[in-house]
């Protein structure tokens, strides 16, 4: 049983979001193969407010998470895409409780939970370009259903990954400020698992391109997760080969460009 299993950036109502392989996900904690005291949607569970958009698998999602809260405690933290108004509704519905951030303890663990687009001064400084961003990013998705094109435009893209490394840093002094020793954030679609400063850095990634990812919180210890088509199959993502594998990669590519 682990104390809480936690995704990010499900983007409900969206062209990319992975519906059909969250549906069986949530379906595995249901019937408690992947048992957890708590389920923690880190931010971005919806990517716009027009229900049209929801398909028949996206409003499954949505009634999965509403019977599991019958015995699974639901923490709905809200990220840029969820409307504080809205998501207080739909949260009310299907039974989950909304916050900003929330601080969790496991272990001898206090850990801080946040989207992370608070950190994100890209999208504040530039909405339309983000609003570009977006589209090209969908498009990638719709032409290459290998997710290979946009895997590659996130990993070469340097504003991207100056993005990510900034929200890493900002999570850190924002964890030591609330008085935590890990800090877990969403948002950049990336999933990560990084220990600097004695602050420990998870990202959650996204349910928007295979293979989707979600953290798991056991006795103080996370641990990322890649989400497979068997979840038989599912494997650690530590075991398999990333090209953010190595521990300082975000960091390092952040200071060569600040350089360049
Ligand atoms: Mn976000």
């Amino acid at each position: 049983m682990y104390d809480a299993i936690v995704i990010s950036d499900l983007h409900l109502g969206s062209d990319v979001c992975q519906a059909k392989q969250l549906v069986r996900f949530l379906d595995t904690i249901k019937d408690d193969l992947l048992a957890a005291r708590e389920l923690i949607l880190n931010g971005d569970v919806f990517d716009s407010w027009d229900f049209r958009r929801l398909k028949k698998n996206h409003w499954k999602v949505l009634s999965i998470i509403r019977s599991l809260s019958d015995h699974v405690k639901i923490v709905w933290i809200t990220g840029n895409h969820d409307e504080p108004a809205d998501a207080s509704t739909v949260a009310h519905l299907i039974g989950a409780e909304i916050v900003e951030r929330y601080i969790f303890e496991s272990g001898h663990k206090r850990m801080l939970i946040f989207h992370g687009h608070i950190f994100d001064n890209f999208i504040s400084k530039h909405p339309i370009v983000t609003h570009v961003v977006d589209f090209f990013y969908s498009l990638l998705h719709k032409i290459d259903k290998s997710f290979r094109l946009s895997r590659w435009a996130k990993h070469t893209s340097k504003t991207f990954l100056r993005c990510s490394a900034k929200i890493e840093t900002e999570a850190r002094k924002y964890a030591v400020k609330l008085g935590c020793d890990t800090v877990l954030c969403g948002h950049t679609h990336l999933e990560r698992s990084s220990t600097s400063d004695g602050i420990a850095y998870y990202n959650s990634g996204s349910w928007c391109e295979a293979p989707c990812t979600y953290l798991t919180i056991a006795d103080g210890s996370v641990q990322v997760h890649h989400y497979g088509d068997d979840p038989a199959s599912d494997a650690v993502a530590s075991e398999m080969p990333h090209p953010l594998s190595e521990g300082s990669y975000l960091e390092s590519q952040a200071s060569y460009l600040e350089s360049a």
